[in-house]
C-alpha cells in the first residue's frame, strides 16, 4: 500500500481551502494508502500563541479531520508533539539545509514580511515540515497548491541526504487536487483564504453558520463588470467563486460560467452548495465534541502507531549520519 502522509496546524478555524484543497482528498486516500494524518502543532509555535487556545484548537483539529469523514479504524490520526521523532529528525535535517535555500521559501517571506522580530522556527519550519514526511516513509504527500515549494525542499534534502550518506529515506512527491488547489480569500482573491487572515469575512469556516456563509459569499469582492466568465487574470472574484462551485459540484469552472448571467445568482448558488456540503460536516463535530474523551483516546492510539515507525526511520538517521547508539553504551 502506497504511503501518505499529510499535516494541518492548529493555528484557527479551519475553513473550506482546507476542506476542499486537502482534507477531502485525505478522506479518499485513506481507502487505498496506509495514510498518516498529523496535527502539527509544533508548526503553530511559530508565530506568538496563547497556550490555552493552542490546546483547545488542537482538540478541535481532531475534532474537524473526523468530522469531515477520517476514520481512525483505517488510517492514523495524531498529534505532531506527541511523537518527539519529529523535533529530533528536523534537527539532523537542519545540518543538511543551507540558509539559502530557507530564504528563498515564499511562505517565509509572506508570513514574516513587516514583523519587527521574526522567530527562528518560522525560518525553519520547512525543515520540520520535511521531517515530518520522511519520518513516515511517505511517497506521497496530499497538500493545497500553497505547499507545493516546501514540498520541493522536501524532496532535495532526502535526495542530498541520500547521496551523502546512502540511501535512507523515500523521496516524497507532491499531490495536489486539479480543482480548489488554491481556494482565494473572498475579500480579496488574489491572497489564498486562510485561517491566520485579516480580515474574517473573506474567511468560510467549516463551522461557520448558514446565515454567516450567505452573508460572506453575498459580499464577496467581485470584478468589473457584469459578465460571468472564468478569467482569473482579470476577474480573480468570480473565478474564485466559480472555482469553488466546480470543486463542490464536480463541474468544470468554465461549463459553469455559461450558466450564469448574473453575479448574484451565481452568489447565490455558491452559497447554497457551501450550506449543503457543510451541514453534515457541522453534524458530526457536534457529535464528537459531545465526547472529547474519546477524541484524545483516538489521538493516544495514533501517536502510539505513529511512533512505532518515526522512531525507525529516525534511528536509521542518526546511524548513517554517524551518532553513536545509545544501546552500546
Ligand atoms: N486556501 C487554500 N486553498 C487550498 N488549500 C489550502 N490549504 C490551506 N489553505 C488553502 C491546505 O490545507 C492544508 C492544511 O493547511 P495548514 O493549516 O497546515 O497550513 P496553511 O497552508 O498555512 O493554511 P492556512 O489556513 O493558511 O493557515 P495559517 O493562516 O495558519 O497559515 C494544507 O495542505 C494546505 O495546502
Amino acid at each position: 500500500m502506497t504511503r501518505v502522509f499529510s499535516g494541518v496546524q492548529p493555528s484557527g478555524d479551519m475553513h473550506i481551502g482546507n476542506y476542499l484543497g486537502a482534507f477531502r482528498q485525505w478522506v479518499e486516500d485513506q481507502h487505498s494508502s496506509d495514510a498518516f494524518y498529523c496535527i502539527v502543532d509544533l508548526h503553530a509555535l511559530t508565530v506568538d500563541t496563547d497556550p490555552e487556545m493552542l490546546r483547545s484548537r488542537t482538540v478541535d483539529a481532531a475534532i474537524n479531520l473526523l468530522a469531515v469523514g477520517l476514520d481512525p479504524q483505517i488510517c492514523t490520526i495524531f498529534v505532531q508533539s506527541h511523537v518527539p521523532e519529529h523535533a529530533q529528525l528536523s534537527w539532523l535535517l537542519e545540518c543538511m539545509a543551507s540558509m539559502g535555500e530557507l530564504r528563498r521559501m515564499t511562505q517565509f517571506k509572506e508570513k514574516g514580511a513587516g514583523r519587527e522580530s521574526v522567530r527562528v522556527g518560522l525560518f525553519t519550519y520547512p525543515v520540520l515540515m520535511t521531517a515530518d514526511i520522511l519520518l513516515y516513509d511517505a511517497e506521497r504527500v496530499p497538500v493545497g497548491d500553497d505547499q507545493r515549494q516546501h514540498l520541493e525542499l522536501a524532496r532535495n534534502l532526502a535526495i542530498r541526504f541520500n547521496n551523502r550518506y546512502g540511501d535512507t529515506f523515500v523521496v516524497p512527491a507532491p499531490s495536489v487536487p486539479r480543482v480548489a488547489a488554491r481556494v482565494m480569500d473572498l475579500q480579496d482573491p488574489t491572497q489564498k483564504m486562510s485561517k491566520s487572515s485579516i480580515s474574517p469575512t473573506g474567511t468560510v469556516a467549516i463551522l461557520d453558520s448558514a446565515d454567516q456563509i450567505e452573508k460572506k459569499v453575498r459580499r464577496a469582492v467581485t470584478d468589473p463588470g457584469k459578465e460571468v466568465v472564468y478569467d482569473p487574470v482579470n476577474k480573480p472574484g468570480i473565478s474564485n467563486l466559480l472555482d469553488i462551485l466546480a470543486a463542490v459540484t464536480g463541474k468544470s469552472n468554465s461549463e459553469l460560467a455559461t450558466e450564469y448571467h448574473s453575479y448574484a445568482q451565481l452568489k447565490s448558488d455558491v452559497a447554497e452548495a457551501l450550506i449543503e456540503l457543510l451541514r453534515p460536516i457541522q453534524q458530526r463535530h457536534a457529535q464528537l465534541s459531545a465526547d472529547p474523551g474519546e477524541v484524545l483516546a483516538i489521538l493516544a492510539r495514533g501517536a502510539e502507531r505513529a511512533q512505532s515507525i518515526a522512531a525507525v526511520t529516525l534511528e536509521r538517521a542518526a546511524n548513517a549520519m554517524g551518532l553513536l547508539p545509545p544501546k552500546l553504551i
